[in-house]
């Protein structure tokens, strides 16, 4: 979708730089060399030609936006009306006066002070509704892509081990799925590892089908349309065939900006969540989501914008907004809260009183476990204590020695940490605030895991800390 700007005055200008921010394609059309050299200056594909010259016929194919907010009236006037015979469908988007006869705003302050203000507003409003038009195309465009697949299945396709954006955004399409007379049916590989993953899929009663990578084909033969949520690059953490094309793409990862080839493909890395980007569809669409669903997409962009502080956009927080007063509440506190079993809160205990420290750092041995699940939570709760920057929580589950670990915001980063110390002997990793690793203990070597996990893995922890 692309925006045409005609000339390249002082609030097109304006409006193209805020456009191109938006990751919203832009051509200008400025025929005096002066500005078409600002243009590019400004990194501006221009084209240095009137808009109604010959030159201009090809850049100007496909526009879906004009913007000539410095153009003055009358030539406003003729150009709005072959723009509109030529591209019926695209939006045109001037001043209603000649705004390059209005130089008196300047005179109100003597430092042009008001005359900035009045361009930045109306720069504002135009990016604006240029963005409203592009959402509702954009919808318009997903809804006919769905229904051209003939047959009425839909295979929603989402990356492995979903979390709750995935989860969310794939629920929100098999509602316009099911909006459009379609049915779609919701796919992804791998197990739902992570703990919080799974809580949300259970207390959300997620309808999802696991698949392994080789039963992907068949899925796809017998769907009339593949979509992929959340993911961009078919084959990459997802089970779908690598060579497969997906006929629509919605994703807010910046690694999948250039590579889908589909029908549709909305990859949006200016914004949070892909739970936002479906949201706005449902919107847009009149779709009112029921509460269950509206608690799962608000979750959804929660857990992806780390409750609005992270990656977050104004997008992430009008769809929030909006999705809030539909949410089923209740639910929403359970998933955020999901409550602990007994057996956690013993684990807890356990590792309350086995905690060691070293400076900032705390190292807890909670000996054998029931599930890898429990670590994590003995983690969090140890980051609470005061000082206290990095928490390692060890554990036992069978033949496996598993570790945990958190750090404060700021803190020292302990997926590096777990890779390095894990090195040799196991396999561990992470992000900054959070990692994780196993050791395989050897079969038939007669150890004491105990003596081993604090005397030799303990100190290995802190080298790699370089404490
Ligand atoms: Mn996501």
């Amino acid at each position: 979708m692309k925006v045409a700007i005609v000339t390249y005055g002082l609030i097109n200008r304006r409006v193209a730089l805020m456009l191109r921010e938006r990751g919203i394609e832009v051509v200008v059309f400025e025929d005096a060399e002066l500005w078409a050299d600002m243009a590019r200056e400004d990194g501006m594909e221009c084209c240095q030609a009137l808009v109604s010259d010959p030159e201009a016929d090809g850049p100007i194919q496909g526009t879906e936006v004009f913007v000539m907010m410095d153009v003055d009236a009358l030539r406003v006037d003729r150009l709005a009306k072959s723009f509109r015979r030529k591209f019926p469908k695209a939006r045109i988007i001037a001043s209603d006066v000649g705004i390059q006869e209005l130089p008196y705003l300047e005179t109100y302050t003597g430092e042009g002070h008001a005359m900035r203000v009045g361009q930045e507003a109306l720069a504002h409003t135009v990016v604006s509704k240029i963005e409203e038009h592009m959402a509702k195309r954009s919808t318009d465009n997903l809804v006919e892509t769905l229904k051209a697949g003939g047959g009425t299945g839909v295979a929603i396709f989402t990356h492995d081990d979903p979390d709750p954006d995935a989860i969310a955004a794939a629920m929100g399409m098999a509602r316009i799925c099911q909006e459009l007379g379609l049915e779609g049916k919701i796919y992804h590989g791998g197990r739902l590892n992570r703990l919080q993953n799974r809580f949300f899929a259970r207390l959300i009663k997620a309808p999802l089908s696991r698949l392994e990578p080789e039963d992907a084909p068949h899925v796809i033969q017998g769907a009339a349309r593949v979509v992929l949520v959340d993911a961009g690059r078919p084959g990459a953490h997802n089970v779908l065939p690598p060579e497969a094309v997906p006929n629509v793409v919605l994703d807010h990862h910046s690694t999948n900006r250039d590579v889908s080839a589909a029908d549709y493909s909305d990859v949006r890395p200016g914004v949070g969540s892909t739970s936002t980007m479906v949201t706005t569809h449902l919107q847009q669409m009149g779709i009112i989501p029921d509460p269950r669903l509206a608690a799962a997409l608000l979750f959804g962009i929660r857990t992806d914008t780390d409750h609005l502080r992270r990656n977050v956009s104004t997008a992430d927080m009008r769809a929030s907004a909006y999705l809030s007063s539909l949410a089923d509440q209740e639910l929403l506190d359970l998933v955020e809260h999901p409550p602990l079993a007994s057996k956690v809160m013993d684990v807890i205990g356990r590792g309350i009183q086995a905690r060691r420290r070293y400076g900032d750092h705390l190292f807890v041995w909670c000996g054998e476990v029931g599930s890898r699940d429990d670590l994590p939570h003995v983690a969090d709760f140890l980051l609470q204590e005061e000082n206290v920057a990095a928490v390692f929580v060890f554990g036992q589950v069978g033949q496996k020695v598993l570790v945990s670990a958190r750090s404060v915001t700021g803190g020292p980063h302990v997926g590096d940490i777990t890779k390095e110390a894990l090195g040799d002997v196991g396999s561990g990793g992470g992000h900054a605030r959070m990692g994780g690793g196993s050791i395989t203990l050897r079969m038939g070597v007669d150890m004491d895991v105990d003596q081993w996990v604090v005397e030799d893995l303990f100190p290995a922890f802190l080298d790699a800390s370089g404490m």
